[in-house]
């Protein structure tokens, strides 16, 4: 074929050496996913990103001479050394991954798999690390290794290794192949462009998060009284850890606030609208408090509940501040990106303690659980009450107004509903004869717990030992041993609220206030 058309071989234009194309492709191609890592570390895991993790990861393993010597000749310029050098490193690999998958298909791409299993080693291995972090350097070496094979196997068409292909076809391979590098660079350069912009506010955000000292409180926590967490294992901590604490919003990425720049606005049927900003709070005279906060979607059994020691100001005392006004029943929060719950007046200004809340557990907020500043109120679901990242208060009325998940079948009003939980055994495992011990957690916030029952295989309900309490704000631990024979179980939990009544019975579903029901679960005794 070649033959045939001896004149096209002049529009061939000089490629130059096929070698540095296969370069600029390796380096397209890698800095693309990097980039594409990056974003989605941006955008899912924003304390986890893979080469921070994996430059973390080059100054824990440097000996402390190569450090010393460093910072005496970089100064404080340490870190952008540091960071040339890995954008260095990352470009000659990225470079030879390029010839590599050239001389011989695969081995680029081997390559690239060993750079994204650094990355992935690195991430993991990370204290902040989350599960899902893990996903950006397996997003990164994927795309590398698609975008690398796809770039190589254009540039072979334009520039063969043996003359497979008719010279014809060499205008458009080359047509296709620059597209294609161009096309990846300026992937790249978008996706870096916009991860920049996306966590350099997170950036400053975890930075200020990260230097800041909470206040000690004026009202210091409830001591927690001794018994009130049952050494039983697998049963859930009295307090839950801020890293296992269950995590619902809608923000597709974490709002990032600059603490400074961040001021909450009462607004709406008040005497005088008050505005106040981080400063101002934090000298408040703060209260702390556990406080067990639950999701309305949290079908029974299900773990979308934890119990955390907040630190705040009293929303009341804001409330109080403004003067709302004769008629108004609800307020209505509203989060930086826009998110709105609806909470009754009441519940924010009788003597329950909602919160400011500023720390969690010990810890300013972390980002993705509201920072700076969100409210907490004990007795109401998330969805009505425990706006994050909050900006303002809107004093109004239900009539009037109307959050978020209002319009999209959910309650606007949503009080907790008494539950409990079989923490252990887990259901479907199998355990030993003899005295089997069960236990969980049962909470009815606000109204406290005064009775937790078991039953087996729907015999008489018989009651368990329920752990003290912190306060009727959290939940509380329950423990019972029950003697089973070798056989299939059904176990079934109830408790009983401070008004006497026992939790529902009748099976609802989580639309549109809240899950009732018993938790159930089966256990196989051998
Ligand atoms: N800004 C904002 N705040 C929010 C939400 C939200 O979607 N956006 N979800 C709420 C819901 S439904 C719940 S259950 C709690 C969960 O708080 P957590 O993620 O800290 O556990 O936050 C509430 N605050
Ligand atoms: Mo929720």
């Amino acid at each position: 074929m070649s033959t045939l058309a001896p004149a096209n071989t002049k529009q061939r234009r000089p490629m130059g050496k096929p070698a540095l194309w296969a370069a600029a492709a390796g380096v397209a191609a890698g800095a693309a996913g990097i980039a594409a890592g990056e974003l989605t570390a941006g955008l899912l895991s924003p304390l986890v990103s893979p080469v921070t993790a994996l430059g973390g990861a080059v100054i824990d393993a440097v000996p402390p001479g190569v450090k010393d010597l460093a910072v005496q000749l970089f100064g404080t310029a340490d870190k952008i050394v540091l960071v040339a050098c890995i954008v260095a490193v990352a470009g000659i690999l990225a470079a030879l991954a390029g010839l590599l998958e050239r001389r011989r298909t695969g081995w680029g791409l081997a390559l690239a798999g060993l750079a994204g299993a650094a990355g992935l080693t690195a991430v993991v291995t990370r204290a902040q690390s989350s599960p899902q972090a893990a996903l950006a350097p397996i997003v990164a070496a994927i795309v590398t290794m698609v975008l690398l094979r796809t770039l190589v196997r254009r540039l072979a068409t334009w520039a063969p290794s043996q003359e497979a292909h008719g010279p014809e076809q060499a205008p458009l391979a080359r047509r296709s192949f620059l597209n294609a590098l161009a096309g990846t660079s300026l992937a790249a350069v978008v996706a870096g462009t916009v991860t920049t912009v996306l966590t350099r506010a997170t950036a400053v955000a975890s930075g200020f998060r990260g230097s800041m000292t909470l206040p000690e409180p004026a009202t210091p926590a409830q001591t927690i009284p001794a018994g009130a967490s049952l050494s039983l294992d697998g049963i859930s901590p009295l307090v839950t850890p801020n890293a296992d604490f269950y995590r619902i919003d809608t923000a597709l990425t974490v709002p990032a606030i600059d603490p400074p720049a961040w001021k909450l606005k009462v607004t709406g049927m008040v005497e005088r609208e008050v505005e106040i900003d981080f400063a101002t709070l934090l000298a408040k005279p703060m209260t702390e408090r556990h406080i067990t906060i639950a999701c309305v979607s949290n079908n029974v059994g299900g773990d979308l509940i934890g119990n955390a020691l907040w630190l705040g100001w009293p929303v009341r005392e804001l409330l109080a501040m403004a003067g709302p006004k004769v008629g108004a029943d609800m307020v209505l929060s509203t989060s930086n990106d826009g998110w709105t719950a609806s909470t009754p007046l009441e519940a924010l200004t009788d003597d329950r303690d909602a919160l400011l809340a500023v720390g969690m557990n010990g810890e300013p907020l972390p980002l993705e659980h509201g920072f700076p500043v969100r409210m907490i109120v004990p007795g109401l679901y998330g969805f009505v009450s425990a706006t994050k990242w909050l900006t303002e208060l809107k004093v109004t009325r239900f009539a009037d107004d109307t959050a978020y998940w209002t319009p999209r079948g959910w309650s606007d009003h949503g009080p907790i509903k008494t539950q409990s939980r079989i923490d252990v055994p887990r259901s479907g495992r199998s355990v030993q004869a003899g005295k089997v011990q069960f236990g969980g957690v049962a909470w009815a916030q606000h109204r406290g717990i005064t009775r937790v029952e078991l039953r087996v295989n729907r015999g008489a309900w018989q009651q368990a030992t329920l752990a003290s309490a912190i306060s009727t704000d959290t939940w509380y631990q329950w423990q019972f041993g029950i003697d089973l024979t070798p056989g299939d179980y059904e176990v079934q939990v109830r408790a009983t609220d401070s008004t006497g009544e026992p939790q529902t019975e009748g099976k609802a579903p989580v639309a549109p206030d809240g899950a009732t029901g018993y938790h159930t679960i089966n256990v196989k005794v051998s």
